[in-house]
């Protein structure tokens, strides 16, 4: 088994804090995508998307996103959960998962892939061909995470973690957006105190530092 990874993207960082969680070691191949390694043709194999990160099993199946990656490592060692523990609580862990990814980290990366220089002309991920950036995306991106601190902050008012009283898939996504966002200057809104308790909390994990 090995993972397609690169310390610097934020995708597979959220793979690493899992693994981290759950005490699973597995080997990993840096791709560079600065230095456009996902557009080699060897790994175009492993993936036709051209992302990471991407997880290859001993039988060659390659399987990618990261959510899909995490669900196996969930499935072949299930403590600690971080998926959820009964029907209730899977759902509402999914929902909270997907509300993170969709609304809050997606429009981070909007921001950041719509704005930032090194994304110049790679305005959306695994694209050979070029795709322009168009700054009035970046703004609507920032626009939409700032919605969704709102919500998260709302819903971390009664809330330890971000799914209820354990840490999850979902604090995961909410974490390591906050620390893609720091890239295009984008910080807690100063009103959200309860992100703020939060985020020290998770910070203080050692899966933090994966
Ligand atoms: N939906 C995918 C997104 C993966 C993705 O966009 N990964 C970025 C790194 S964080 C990437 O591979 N970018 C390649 C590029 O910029 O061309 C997932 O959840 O894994």
């Amino acid at each position: 088994m090995k993972l397609y990874d690169f310390h610097l993207a934020p995708n597979p960082r959220r793979v690493r804090i899992f693994l981290a969680e759950k005490g699973i070691e597995v080997p990993t191949v840096e791709i560079n995508t600065r230095e456009a390694g996902q557009f080699d043709s060897a790994f175009e194999k492993v993936n036709p998307d051209r992302t990471i990160p991407v997880l290859e099993l001993d039988d060659g199946t390659c399987i990618s996103e990261t959510v899909a990656i995490c669900r196996y490592f969930e499935e072949i060692r299930p403590e600690p959960p971080l998926m959820g523990v009964d029907a209730r609580d899977k759902a509402v862990v999914e929902m909270w998962s997907r509300r993170c990814e969709l609304q809050g980290f997606q429009s981070i990366g909007e921001a950041a892939r719509n704005s930032l220089p090194m994304f110049a002309d790679r305005g959306l991920a695994g694209m050979p061909d070029g795709v322009p950036q168009i700054p009035a995306l970046a703004e609507r991106g920032r626009a939409a995470a700032t919605r969704f601190c709102a919500k998260l902050d709302a819903q971390l008012a009664g809330n330890e973690f971000v799914a209820g009283p354990r840490f999850t898939i979902a604090d995961i996504t909410a974490f390591v957006m906050f620390g893609f966002a720091t890239r295009i200057d984008f910080a807690v809104p100063e009103d959200c105190a309860n992100i703020r308790r939060w985020y020290d909390l998770v910070a203080a994990r050692p899966s933090a530092d994966a």
